[in-house]
């Protein structure tokens, strides 16, 4: 760290997931998420109607240095591209020996998780789950309920994402509504 950063406070609004200055606002449609979802039919025929808002992260703004955590609310809306919920890109940390921790705010999703090597791990999501995502592990969020899903994440500030490996292979699981509730898929 180079120069001396002083303490700040934010509000966040749980149900919104909105999150006072210092934030960034970075919004996903269902355009940047072109090739990730399985039923590619499907997603062409929604784009071709409309172009909905999958997802908002305020990012709160510290210096991308090491010693800082940078920390985001992220807010999934509710709806599926066919029978997939919608999803996060995914990512793994362009560093890959850093971790972090998403607690949920508000409605109900999963976090999946995989590594190069092939292993994966699913956590169900409801309002107060901490989840840890320990080194190594790719991760994507998803809403499977009918209202937003908001969580807060934190992570080295440092950390950087590498979404590359995503978009080339894919997730390795899915998260489909199968009779009328989610189910996790590899
Ligand atoms: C989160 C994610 C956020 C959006 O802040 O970046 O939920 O997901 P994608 O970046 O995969 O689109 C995080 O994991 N940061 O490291
Ligand atoms: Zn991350």
């Amino acid at each position: 760290m180079t120069k001396l950063t002083f303490p700040f406070k934010v509000d966040i609004d749980f149900a919104t997931g909105h999150v006072t200055a210092p934030a960034k606002v970075l919004t996903r449609r269902l355009s940047d998420l072109q090739g990730l979802f399985m039923d590619s039919a499907a997603y062409e025929q929604m784009l071709s109607r409309e172009n909905p808002v999958l997802y908002d992260v305020y990012e709160i703004q510290v210096p991308e240095e090491a010693g800082h955590l940078a920390s985001c609310t992220t807010v999934i809306y509710p709806g599926k591209v066919g029978k997939e919920y919608f999803f996060t890109k995914g990512h793994f940390h362009t560093i890959e020996e850093t971790a972090e921790i998403y607690t949920c705010l508000r409605g109900e999703g999963y976090l999946l998780m995989m590594t190069r090597d092939g292993r994966s791990r699913a956590i169900k999501m409801t309002p107060g789950v901490s989840a840890y995502i320990p080194p190594y592990w790719a991760h994507r969020t998803l809403n499977c309920g009918g209202e937003p899903f908001v969580f807060y994440g934190v992570w080295p500030a440092d950390a950087g994402h590498d979404y590359a490996a995503i978009l080339d292979k894919g997730f390795k699981q899915r998260v489909m509504e199968v009779d009328g509730k989610p189910a996790v898929t590899e």
